[in-house]
């Protein structure tokens, strides 16, 4: 059985509907060599009324500091919070960066076997490069990475100088994604003349700027610009099954070695398209379900091909995790075995940076989720940039990868530019992250108005076109639309539902949560026979506020809400209940209004990841599902799993030394 699910899989993953180009996280290799360009940029703001006076004085031709007074910008950051001036933060409209950078000499003299690339990680929201005043590419969306081979250009300058310029157009309109709208206000004796507002139907606030990393890579002139790894396995045989695309030239070889974590080959393969076979594979297990969690191969591609008579060679070395998903009616499977997802929903949100990378912050977050026993979390509302994806599949920290479709709420969104943007949008999102293991579905959307009647073409679309781009994972999106008018939820594989019973519906009834959630649950399993995540709950609490008996924004009434809530997942995961996520996981930024107090406060850490008493509670929840489900007494007595000690059984107080047939548990001495 095992074995056939496993060649379906390979056969389906024959059939994906080819992407054309890649999207390799730049590494370096023996034949490649990268430059960071992180650090502080020039910068201006384009205030002029129609915000179009950089494009008309073509401030791209010059360094910027000779069209006008420039700024230092940190790059990655946001650059909404990092002046004291208000009208900076409020921005709306085209910014501008700028960096010059000189080229090692053998970037330049090499020019036949050398090509330069530029690589942006994310930039929010539109960009135009130009390089030495030459356009070079645009791009469309903040979450997703783009580049542009300029070697031509950079090979051309005296003395290897490159300058890059970078226009930035934070504004959301209808047809992007997220949608927004900007609205002109035109009454005289309110606003100012060409007075108008970015508005937005989400619910963090919209930063911009650079986000992510840029950096310069080298490749050979013949180069690996893609490879697509699907895996398998049944019984002691694991199956990675690769497709590398390579450009430059039809003629060449490659040849692939996949590695062990110890540099052990393992596997070997040629040509490019082919199946490795791995005796005894150590699956990618997530956190919590196996005491190596996260294992991981190297699988290193190198390419040999002729250029200007002389061999010249690329290498490149991918990571790749060897496990399966699978959905039935009433689990998640990871590897045959029933996955709860036990974790958060979060944002790429800061202080000072706003959604700028930030190795600090990465690390902290994944130390507390691991502190906290989350196994999972769904990078709500976009996609989370690589270098956090690449600790998820390092750790075991399993992830739900969302598209930036959140705020989906007027029928002008689901038009057909719309429509053909989300398509682009996922295409990206999965070529750059269908390798990862930790990516285990896609979530295409938050909340939209999907009880519309236009959402049910618009999401049987762009929902059948990411399964034909990836044959391998399961879809969703996310909805708080009532079940029974949801146009969308036909489409998916498993049902994601947000409910903020007693905060926006109820607020201060902590009485009606269990009755109500329940009957939510019996709702949509009754109607869909599809399992079901409780992909957001949870309530506002200002950190220190106190009061007992609970009110609402008190530390007392978050942990309440969360009480209640978790008695019907109890009784619920018992049956197809197969995830909670807390919406979220920290306090995060948002625009002003009446019901934010400098933001979202529904984190169980504060925005500096401080832990709020719903934290503890959480924490000692997560524990317990994770020691329940490694159990294997009969007495149902668990391993105790806390952090940093070796697991113990809890009824006996000895280490078990054997797991068990199932991979992922240990055997209980006691139980023998
Ligand atoms: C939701 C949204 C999320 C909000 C959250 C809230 O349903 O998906 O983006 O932040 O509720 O706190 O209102």
């Amino acid at each position: 059985m095992a074995l056939c699910c496993a060649l379906c899989l390979l056969l389906l993953c024959c059939q994906a509907l080819a992407l054309g180009r890649g999207m390799l996280y730049p590494r370096e290799s023996t034949s490649r060599e990268l430059k960071e360009l992180n650090g502080i940029w020039s910068f201006r703001a384009d205030f002029s009324p129609q915000r179009d006076k950089g494009f008309v004085h073509q401030w791209y031709r010059k360094p910027l500091r000779q069209s006008g007074p420039v700024i230092d910008m940190p790059v990655p950051a946001s650059f909404n919070e990092l002046t004291q001036d208000p009208s900076l933060r409020r921005f709306t409209g085209w910014v501008w960066y700028e960096k010059e950078v000189l080229l090692p000499r053998s970037w330049l003299l090499n020019a036949l076997n050398t090509r330069v690339v530029l690589r942006v990680g994310s930039a929010h929201y539109y960009s135009i490069v130009w390089v030495n005043g030459v356009n070079v590419t645009e791009h469309e969306g903040g979450h997703l990475p783009f580049e542009a081979d300029i070697t031509r250009i950079v090979q051309g300058s005296p003395g290897g100088l490159c300058r890059i310029t970078i226009a930035l157009n934070n504004t959301l309109t209808p047809q992007t994604l997220p949608p927004g709208s900007i609205q002109f206000k035109r009454d005289k004796s309110k606003y100012p003349s060409g007075y108008f507002v970015q508005k937005t139907k989400f619910d963090f606030f919209n930063y911009a700027g650079i986000h992510r990393p840029v950096v310069l890579y080298t490749t050979p002139s013949v180069y690996i610009d893609d490879i697509t790894v699907t895996t398998a396995w049944a019984g002691n045989i694991g199956v990675v099954r690769y497709e590398v695309l390579v450009m430059g030239n039809t003629r060449y070889s490659l040849s692939l070695n996949l590695r062990e974590k110890e540099g052990k080959v393992v596997a070997t393969g040629e040509g490019p398209i082919g199946e490795l076979k791995v005796v005894e594979p150590k699956l990618w297990w997530p956190y919590l379900m196996h005491e190596n969690p996260g294992y991981l191969y190297y699988l290193e591609v190198k390419l040999s091909a002729q250029v200007g008579g002389e061999l010249s060679e690329d290498v490149y070395t991918l990571p790749v995790g060897i496990r399966t998903v699978h959905v039935t009616s009433r689990r998640f499977l990871i590897n045959g075995e029933p996955f709860y997802f036990h974790g958060v929903n979060k944002h790429e949100d800061a202080d000072i940076r706003g959604k700028g990378l930030d190795w600090a912050l990465i690390v902290k977050d994944f130390n507390l989720l691991q502190w906290l026993g989350a196994n999972s979390f769904r990078t709500s509302h976009y996609p989370y940039a690589e270098e956090i994806m690449d600790l998820c599949d390092a750790y075991g920290i399993v992830v739900i990868d969302e598209s930036p479709g959140v705020g989906i709420k007027y029928p002008e969104n689901f038009g057909n530019k719309s429509l053909a943007h989300h398509l682009v949008v996922m295409e990206e999102l999965i070529r750059r992250d269908k390798n990862r293991p930790s990516v285990v579905m896609w979530s295409v959307a938050n909340e939209p108005a999907s009880e519309l009647l236009p959402a049910a073409y618009y999401f049987k679309t762009v929902i059948a076109h990411t399964k034909a781009i990836d044959p391998t994972r399961p879809v969703t999106f996310v909805s708080n639309a009532n079940y029974a008018h949801d146009h969308g939820a036909p489409y998916v594989d498993v049902i994601c539902v947000n409910s903020y019973f007693s905060w926006y519906f109820d607020a201060g009834h902590l009485e009606v949560i269990q009755l109500q959630l329940n009957t939510q649950f019996k709702n949509w399993y009754k109607t869909y026979k599809k399992p079901i995540i409780q992909s957001e709950y949870g309530a506002d609490a200002i950190a220190g506020l106190h009061n007992d008996p609970p009110l609402m924004f008190s530390e007392e009434y978050q942990k309440a809400v969360l009480k209640e809530y978790h008695s019907v997942f109890d009784k619920k995961r018992k049956e197809y209940v197969i995830g909670e996520l807390i919406w979220n996981f920290a306090d995060f930024m948002t625009d002003q209004g009446t019901g934010r107090v400098l933001g979202n406060k529904k984190g169980i850490f504060t925005r500096q990841r401080q832990p709020k008493a719903a934290a503890f509670v959480l924490r000692d929840r997560y524990w317990k599902i994770a020691n329940e489900s490694n159990c294997l007494c009969p007495t149902l007595t668990y391993y105790n799993l806390t952090p940093c000690l070796e697991p113990t059984c809890l009824k006996c107080g000895t280490t078990p030394t054997v797991w068990s047939s199932t991979p992922r548990r240990k055997a209980c001495p006691s139980a023998a």
